[in-house]
């Protein structure tokens, strides 16, 4: 009996962790790009790939680029876009490594969606040399329009997250040659997902139940 609410337990584990994987997005180059791309922040550019390299990462494989474009940034793949309203309220996260950046404090992070182009500003830059890791807010504070630099409305924030057309982040934080490495991007949801919340309480009472059976 107890062997038998073990393995219900493990079977109900498991499933909870697919759902965790399932709603979450990440990079973490262990193989390869993933699909990442190189190419302008602020307007549509011909993508080219990054260079990969395998070790040397936070921890293992990364991607770096040079500067190749008026604003350099580094282009999400699909996984990214499209509707990602599963991660309102949740965090973008990644990690940047720099050789050095300017006084001026660059916006980290830019997404379009909605007919709209919105860029997270008021975050410190890199600091040299090291990885710095990033975690972003997906909500609407912080966040204003490239063209008006007016804030985003949490309903505006909303329609972008909704309808994804780019996730670019920055890899040109120099007036001069630049060298920007990137690993561990992730969109984290943080409320679990209410099927999420009952498969847990199912592995709870569960192991609840096998207790009182062994004592
Ligand atoms: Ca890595």
């Amino acid at each position: 009996m107890i062997s038998r609410l073990s393995s219900s337990v493990i079977a109900i584990t498991a499933v909870l962790s697919m759902a965790e994987a399932g709603r979450a997005t990440s990079s973490t180059f262990t193989a390869n790009d993933e699909g990442w791309r190189v190419g302008d922040y602020l307007v549509p550019s011909v993508p080219s790939v990054p260079t990969y390299l395998a070790a040397g990462g936070n921890p293992g494989g990364f991607i770096r680029t040079d500067d190749r474009s008026a604003w350099t940034a580094f282009l999400a793949p699909a996984a990214y876009l499209g509707n990602q309203s599963a991660f309102l309220g949740g965090t973008l996260r990644f990690d940047i490594r720099i050789l050095a950046s300017d006084p001026t404090v660059y916006p980290p992070v830019l997404l379009e969606g909605a007919g709209l182009q919105i860029a997270r500003i008021g975050v410190a830059n890199p600091v040299n040399n090291i990885w710095n890791t990033f975690q972003i807010a997906l909500v609407e504070t912080g966040w204003y329009h490239t063209t008006t630099l007016n804030p985003v409305t949490a309903a505006e924030f909303a329609s972008v997250m909704g309808n994804l057309t780019a996730l670019r982040i920055s890899a040109d934080w120099l007036t001069g040659p630049d060298q920007v490495d990137l690993d561990n991007v992730g969109f984290v949801s943080t409320v679990p997902e209410p099927a999420t919340i009952s498969l847990f309480g199912a592995a709870i009472t569960a192991l609840a139940f096998a207790r009182r059976r062994r004592g």
